[in-house]
């Protein structure tokens, strides 16, 4: 099979080419990213001369570019990771999320309808069906549950899902969508909750918790989210909606403590600041669809996850120092002698 891979250099993308590399080494991988703030080579450095993977740099909303590229490649799968992926950002400037989540993914749905893929998978997240009450532990989000957005962010990828969907009724584009819950692990980058908290820990830096920390989330190992999309792409039904998500509710409070007390630092770091606007309270994922149909099953706990994820980053600070320094986009020129 020949996979494109959309946001490679991303947290989740990076993890993901490197585990089709490892799983189905028969597979070819094309990488397409744009190498925003958020895309970094250095994270697939050891794979880079791999006889079955390559790069390209470019923009999943650029038609032209996008077109060609499909004419050229032939590809049988898209996997759309591809996106702004940061709720705050999507609070300070909403356009560049429209324009990338929205328009990005309407442009690869043409293509992948004009050159015939034979499957086009949509990347997507829990945060399209809003958020659930904190005291009512008995409610979870179903493929059924309706989308119900907060964010600029959440609207535009809710928005990208809709229209994925609407590719497949109208003109029979074999599409699947994944909405998974929040990941962690290896090659996060450091503006979202863990490895900014982790990265700032470990300088001695206050740790920015918003509101009284008591907002929930349900922690998905990036490992596991990948072995999740590998099922779907093989065993998935067409059409289908598949929520990703392991019963790992922790509060951010929770998590914070977690991360100080992995480290030995003292909760005096810890500092309430004001809450995020429109901050969804509580996400978690029903997986029972998953896991009856296609037999997924996480293999991390959040415990062990964790502190796995902790040894990452204290072992390698030389990838999140360099993102820290603004050095890790000098290496694209580097690499490419451009
Ligand atoms: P990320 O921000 O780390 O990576 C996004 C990647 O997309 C970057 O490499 C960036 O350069 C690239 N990109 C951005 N705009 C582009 C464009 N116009 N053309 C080509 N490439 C572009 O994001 P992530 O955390 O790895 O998330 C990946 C996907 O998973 C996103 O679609 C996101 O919505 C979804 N998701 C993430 C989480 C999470 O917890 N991180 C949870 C649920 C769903
Ligand atoms: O400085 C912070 N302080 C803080 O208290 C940051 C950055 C976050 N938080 C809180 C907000 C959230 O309740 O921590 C929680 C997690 O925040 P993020 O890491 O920004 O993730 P979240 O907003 O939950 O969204 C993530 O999961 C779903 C991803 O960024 C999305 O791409 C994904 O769709």
């Amino acid at each position: 099979m020949k996979i494109l891979v959309t946001g490679g250099a991303g947290f989740i993308g990076c993890n993901f080419v490197h585990y089709m590399l490892e799983q189905h080494p028969e597979d070819g991988i094309v990488n397409l990213d744009l190498l925003t703030y958020a895309g970094n080579l250095e994270s697939l450095a050891d794979v880079e001369s791999a006889p079955n993977y390559s790069f390209v740099k470019g923009d999943i909303a650029d038609r032209e570019f996008i077109m060609e590229l499909f004419q050229k490649e032939n590809f049988d799968v898209v996997v759309n990771f591809a996106a702004e992926s940061h709720v705050d950002r999507s609070i300070v400037d909403p356009g560049v999320f429209v324009r990338t989540n929205v328009m990005g993914t309407q442009v690869l749905l043409d293509a992948a309808k004009e050159f015939g893929v034979k499957r086009y998978h949509q990347v997507s997240t829990d945060e399209v069906y809003g958020d659930l009450p904190l005291d009512r532990k008995d409610l979870f989000f179903t493929e059924q549950t309706p989308l119900h957005t907060s964010s600029p962010y959440s609207a535009s990828k809710a928005g990208s899902d809709l229209l994925v969907l609407a590719y497949c009724r109208t003109f029979g584009l074999p599409v699947t969508i994944s909405r998974c819950s929040n990941n962690y692990g290896p090659y996060q980058f450091p503006e979202k909750m863990i490895p900014l908290m982790l990265t700032r820990a470990l300088a001695d830096e206050s740790l920015p918790v918003y509101g009284k920390g008591e907002n929930v989330r349900d922690w998905l190992h990036v490992k596991d989210h990948c072995a999740a999309i590998d099922l779907i792409l093989r065993g998935g039904k067409v059409g289908e909606v598949y929520n990703i998500g392991g019963h790992n509710e922790r509060t951010n409070l929770e998590v914070v403590r977690t991360i100080l007390a992995a480290l030995g630092k003292p909760e005096s770091l810890i500092h309430f600041v004001a809450d995020r606007l429109g901050h969804d309270l509580r996400y978690a994922i029903d997986p029972k669809k998953i896991e009856k149909e296609l037999g997924w099953k996480p293999q991390y706990s959040f415990d062990t996850g964790i502190r796995q994820t902790i040894d990452w980053y204290l072992e390698h600070k030389e990838w999140w120092q360099h993102i820290l320094d603004g050095e890790y986009s000098n290496y694209f020129n580097r690499m490419y002698k451009l």
